[in-house]
């Protein structure tokens, strides 16, 4: 299915300007979209990078340069494939989804998927463990996307594609990497909004924060993260398919720190990458 717009005001003929992106409908040749199947995205701009760089060299596509013409995200394109970042929390990863969405609207581009490969603090699971997320719960505890819009809060449902899911997980399995399925907590905050003790503020025990985490628990959310219900909700509006795939840093039972060396932090970091790439190999023959 062809990605289109949902809005009647942009006018076929007029340019666009993807303002964060740096360039507009008419001043980058936006035709080189037409191919891409899938995007993948997540918040740092030099991971992206390297993801990019690193996918080119292991399938041999060409990797071209940064897209981009603007320093707030990066844009890296291999064959069918995006990187592209969208920085830390639901403003930043909004933004950038409308923006890609518009140009492979404008770029023609059809059957496209997208992936979310970030980070994220474990609810009772190991450091290192890539979780899948099979749905995203917001500050409420409910699955649904807040926006405010004309000071109205609109409620948008929230949904993530079960096959890729499942297809994830699968080759998770075979890669031997830990991983496991569950809902993702997305908090608008990473101190007071995931129950940390350690923010500059703090106006609950420690008690409550373990009461809090144990309740997450039962309802099965397995991580934490910033941009699962935007992600899920956005994409489901624009009726296009969509994956979380999210290593965690730590397990939130036993602190709240981030602190691993160095090579553990890279080796986790690549744990997201090799999931989805051997996933996106697979279904683009690479
Ligand atoms: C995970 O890590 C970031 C905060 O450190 C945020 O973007 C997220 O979802
Ligand atoms: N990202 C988050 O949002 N929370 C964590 O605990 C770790 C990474």
């Amino acid at each position: 299915m062809s990605v289109f717009l949902h809005n009647n005001h942009l006018n076929a003929a007029e340019d666009d300007f993807l303002y964060h992106f740096g360039f507009g409908k008419y001043t980058k040749d936006l035709a080189q979209f037409a191919d891409v199947k899938f995007v993948c995205t997540g918040g740092s701009a030099h991971r992206f990078e390297l993801y990019a760089k690193l996918f080119s060299k292991e399938t041999a596509l060409p990797c071209s340069e940064n897209l981009a013409l603007s320093d707030r995200y990066v844009v890296y394109k291999t064959g069918p494939v995006l990187w592209i970042n969208h920085g830390i929390g639901a403003p930043s990863l909004s933004i950038m989804l409308n923006e890609t969405l518009k140009m492979l609207a404008y770029a023609g581009a059809k059957d496209v998927s997208f992936i979310r490969l970030g980070t994220s603090g474990g609810v009772g699971v190991a450091p290192g463990t890539v979780v899948i997320s099979d749905g995203a719960i917001n500050g409420e505890l409910k699955q649904k996307y807040v926006q405010w819009i004309a000071g109205e809060r609109v409620e948008r449902e929230t949904h993530l594609d079960e096959g890729m899911r499942a297809e994830l997980a699968q080759s998770a399995a075979h890669l031997d990497i830990p991983h496991a399925q569950g809902k993702t907590l997305c908090a608008d905050d990473f101190y007071e909004g995931q129950m940390r003790l350690d923010g500059f503020f703090c106006n609950y025990e420690s008690e409550d924060k373990f009461d809090f985490l144990r309740k997450l628990q039962s309802l099965g959310v397995r991580n934490i993260e910033m941009e699962s219900t935007c992600f899920s909700a956005t994409l489901l509006r624009a009726g296009v398919k969509g994956a979380i795939c999210c290593v965690t840093l730590l397990n939130r039972m036993d602190g709240d720190q981030v602190k691993l060396d160095k090579d553990t932090y890279l080796e986790f970091e690549m744990r997201p990458f090799r999931v989805v790439t051997a996933y996106i190999r697979k279904q683009i023959d690479a």
